[in-house]
């Protein structure tokens, strides 16, 4: 393991630990005390290039290494992340601001999607088919496609870097990672033991630094085919466009505006605690959080008073002590936005139960804390209820039906996820067909997904990839498909073996 200063992190570029080349640097600071953290390279144009050419060059060796080989590293990855999960976990409390067991629980995520891709290494299956000529073989098999560039969010520092680089690396790829600013440290930890783990040097590389100038040149390197991108969706526009000119393929992950059905017949504690933990759960910074809640009328009373006394019971503070329930978010700037959709929802004429206040009492006034806040009366074209707030915000929408319930639930520019509340198995099914995602949960909120199913969504979330999941190899492989005549002369598809008609 590389011995580094303790606040002075750098980039990690063909094995070795590097500056910035302009010497330019940013600060990583938590949301929930304002401490500093650490200290990381502003990465720009050319360090990219460097860490392009370090992948580029590793790609070469690295795609030979067998399959089975390159999923044994990913074993050994997620073995030293189990054993460092609690101190990874305490250190993503401190840095992004989530409290300790959704910490743990990203860290499980990468540990889970690490083993589960390891797994790959000995399937990464293709297709076999019987031709339509004598002795002759066909087979398609995946193929690598070369450097990939991976820009990652600070909401999950270790799970969402893993569901690209765990794929990526083990289908044969090499990775230029440019992290999120706000959670470098992450990141660098992340490398750190993917080093130990035995990467060969280049074939995962990390530049720190800014969306408009280290992502930018990222995305534009003509050496970089394929880009993972996990973010805003003007971002993801962006990078489309950016992208355009050389065909890159493009995976995007983009945002969401989920909701929870909940029907007459619905558990409403169950309900209850599903939207807490859907709503509130990363202090409502997921992009699959429930920041709309559509319920029946005949319900909408009784769940209203259960769920303002829900959150009004939710205590705040720093993520690393064991009576938070809700820690910060992640910035000054998210604190602000956050704030303004409340005067939205006021404006709109939502009616606000609940919050709708930057907390700032006694130490909480040193982080970036906003009370858990909940809308009624909302209607399904209020601004509130059609924008991703991402932050502890949600939208209670009265409905009288299933129909409208679902209607409301896909009039909706996004289609990440969405959860149904019902015991009725009819209601449920249709919920499964009609609702407009990637993602539905009967009688669960609407986070919550697990490694080895596809993750995204449909509509404007993304462009039709898929992350996670056997979905994830179609990201991250080219399909080849592969033709053997061992039949000794010419043989012509669609010629030689067809009947002639009669004369
Ligand atoms: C995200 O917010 O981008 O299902 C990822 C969930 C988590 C992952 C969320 N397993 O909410």
């Amino acid at each position: 393991m590389a011995v580094l200063d303790a606040q002075t992190f750098r980039n990690y570029v063909g094995g070795e630990w590097v500056d910035a080349a302009s010497g330019e640097t940013f600060e990583s600071t938590s949301p929930a005390t304002g401490e500093r953290l650490g200290t990381f390279p502003r990465s720009a144009a050319d360090d990219v290039e460097r860490a392009v050419a370090a992948a580029k060059a590793a790609w070469e060796e690295w795609r030979l290494v067998p399959a089975p080989k390159r999923g044994e590293i990913l074993y050994r990855f997620a073995n030293l992340l189990a054993e460092q999960k609690d101190e990874l976990a305490e250190l993503m409390s401190r840095e992004m601001g989530k409290v300790l067991p959704e910490a743990g629980g990203d860290v499980q995520e990468a540990i889970d999607m690490s083993l589960y891709m390891a797994g790959e290494g000995r399937r990464l299956f293709g297709h076999t088919t019987p031709s339509e000529l004598r002795d002759k073989f066909m087979m398609s098999v995946r193929m690598p496609v070369g450097v990939v560039g991976a820009i990652t969010p600070w909401n999950f520092p270790i799970a969402i870097p893993s569901w690209k680089i765990a794929p990526a690396l083990v289908c044969g790829n090499t990775v230029v990672l440019k992290p999120a600013e706000e959670t470098p440290l992450m990141a660098e930890r992340f490398v750190e033991l993917f080093e130990e783990a035995g990467l060969p040097p280049g074939v995962l590389n990390v530049v720190h630094g800014f969306g408009e100038d280290a992502g930018d040149a990222l995305v534009r390197h003509p050496d970089v085919p394929i880009i993972t991108f996990t973010g805003h969706r003007e971002t993801g526009i962006h990078v489309t466009k950016a992208a355009a000119d050389a065909l890159k393929h493009v995976h995007l992950e983009l945002g969401g505006k989920n909701a929870i059905i909940v029907m007459d017949d619905a558990d409403l504690e169950l309900a209850v605690e599903g939207i807490v933990w859907s709503a509130f759960g990363t202090s409502g910074q997921r992009c699959t959080a429930a920041s709309r809640v559509i319920v029946h009328e005949r319900v909408y009373d009784a769940l209203q008073r259960k769920l303002v006394a829900a959150a009004e019971s939710m205590r705040l503070g720093v993520g690393w002590d064991e009576s938070t329930d809700l820690g910060p978010v992640i910035s000054g700037a998210a604190l602000d936005r956050i704030h303004s959709y409340t005067q939205v929802g006021r404006d709109e004429g939502a009616r606000l139960l609940t919050g709708g206040e930057i907390a700032s009492d006694g130490e909480l006034e040193k982080g970036f804390y906003y009370r858990p806040t909940v809308f009624g009366d909302v209607e399904p074209q209020m601004r509130i209820a059609q924008e991703e707030i991402f932050g502890p915000t949600t939208a209670l929408i009265p409905v009288r039906d299933f129909d409208e319930a679902v209607r409301a639930a896909n009039g909706i520019k996004y289609g990440l996820s969405s959860a149904i509340f019902t015991r009725d198995v009819d209601r449920a099914f249709r919920a499964m067909r009609d609702l407009q995602t990637g993602i539905t949960y009967v009688n669960a909120g609407t986070t919550g997904a697990e490694v080895h199913l596809p993750f995204g969504g449909t509509k404007d979330t993304g462009n039709g990839h898929r992350e996670a999941g056997q979905a994830a190899l179609d990201v991250f492989t080219e399909w080849k498909s592969i033709y053997v005549d061992y039949s000794g002369r010419l043989q012509r598809a669609q010629i030689d073996n067809v009947e002639r008609p009669a004369p």
